[in-house]
């Protein structure tokens, strides 16, 4: 653990040179000329803080409340497929150092791990089952059912992928899923290892529509709807029964150009924050992001690739080091800023 880097940043940069150029592009890429993914980033970045002085911060308290329930943060870690490619700790390793944190783990239906693995694994955490549909809908319709059996706490339901992005490093390094690893959700479907990423997720149903989202709503899960980044899609999420909506882009990988989640955030708030949680997510990298995030009104933020680095780099403990430090920064952010209880952050924190 010592020869972790010190610094969230470190990472990313560790995680660049240790990875396969094919994983990496999956990971790092987004899609079209990648303003998406850069303006994430920036989107955050280029919000100012106005802090209060001389309040007393000597006590910080980053906790609240999602889907209901207290948590002792915000932070979430984003359904991200295929973990194995990173580290063989795969998801079990990232949901373990969730737990270590009290952090929220989603497990992607393409994930390596099935959800009875990740049940049986050890891993004391909220997790929530991220739900693509595929064309053959009893592979999904098991999928869920099974999820609340195995004690999820709520499906992710990803709306954003109809088909996929053109991620273009990809499609260059014409990278193919190792054969032998395993796709528990696609066993049977004739798909996955052996195949370009891009035909592997040809399973999806580009078909959907929200009256699926109320099949889906009718079940024993709270559904949380992800990719919505406009305030009618966010009430039409709530008309079909969604519990809660991921403001998202799918980290940049999908239709480029779309906004940043930075500024998608406070009119789908403004919409909807009064009804349900809204989280987001995209280009989430220091604790001042979460900070903003807050103030802003998302009740939750998800965490994507700085995870995959720390797993990358260190397995189980990276992925750990990664949320421990942006914890740490949150902690220290809200401190500096004035505002101690992360429950209290508003939005006039913000200068712009
Ligand atoms: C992706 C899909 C699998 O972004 O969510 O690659």
């Amino acid at each position: 653990v010592e020869d972790l880097p010190p610094l969230l940043t470190g990472f990313e940069a560790a995680a660049r040179e240790r990875l396969e150029p094919g994983p990496l592009s999956y990971y790092a890429s987004g899609a079209g000329a990648e303003i998406t993914l850069r303006e994430n980033v920036e989107a955050w970045e280029r919000l100012r803080l106005a802090p209060r002085m001389l309040v007393g911060v000597e006590t910080r308290d980053l906790s609240t409340t999602l889907l209901g329930r207290p948590r002792p943060h915000p932070l979430v870690t984003a359904p991200m497929a295929f973990m194995r490619l990173a580290h063989p700790d795969g998801e079990l390793g990232l949901a373990r150092a969730a737990a270590a944190t009290g952090t929220p783990f989603t497990l992607a239906t393409l994930a390596n791990t099935s959800q009875e693995q990740l049940a049986a694994g050890g891993a004391e955490t909220s997790r929530w089952f991220q739900v693509y549909v595929f064309r053959d809908r009893g592979v999904t319709d098991a999928l869920v059912e099974a999820a609340a059996e195995h004690g999820f706490e709520a499906l992710v339901l990803t709306v954003d992928l109809p088909v996929v992005g053109l991620r273009e490093t990809d499609v260059t390094l014409g990278y193919e899923l190792p054969a032998d690893m395993p796709i528990p959700a696609l066993e049977g479907l004739n798909a996955g290892g052996g195949q370009t990423l891009a035909a592997s997720l040809s399973v999806i149903d580009p078909g959907l529509r929200w009256s699926d989202l109320e099949l889906l709503a009718d079940g024993p899960l709270p559904v949380i709807v992800k990719g919505v980044l406009r305030p009618d899609d966010a009430r039409h999420a709530i008309d079909h029964g969604a519990a809660a909506v991921v403001v998202s882009n799918h980290g940049g990988r999908q239709l480029d150009t779309v906004l940043p989640t930075a500024d998608a955030l406070p009119p789908i708030v403004d919409e909807v924050g009064g009804e349900i949680d809204v989280l987001v997510d995209g280009g989430i990298r220091r604790g001042t992001d979460v900070l903003k995030a807050v103030a802003l009104g998302a009740r939750g933020v998800l965490v994507g690739r700085p995870l995959l680095w720390g797993l990358t780099v260190g397995g189980e403990a990276g992925a750990r080091r990664v949320l421990e430090l942006l914890l740490e920064d949150l902690d220290r952010s809200l401190a500096l800023a004035g505002s101690p209880r992360l429950s209290d952050l508003v939005e006039s924190l913000l200068a712009n």
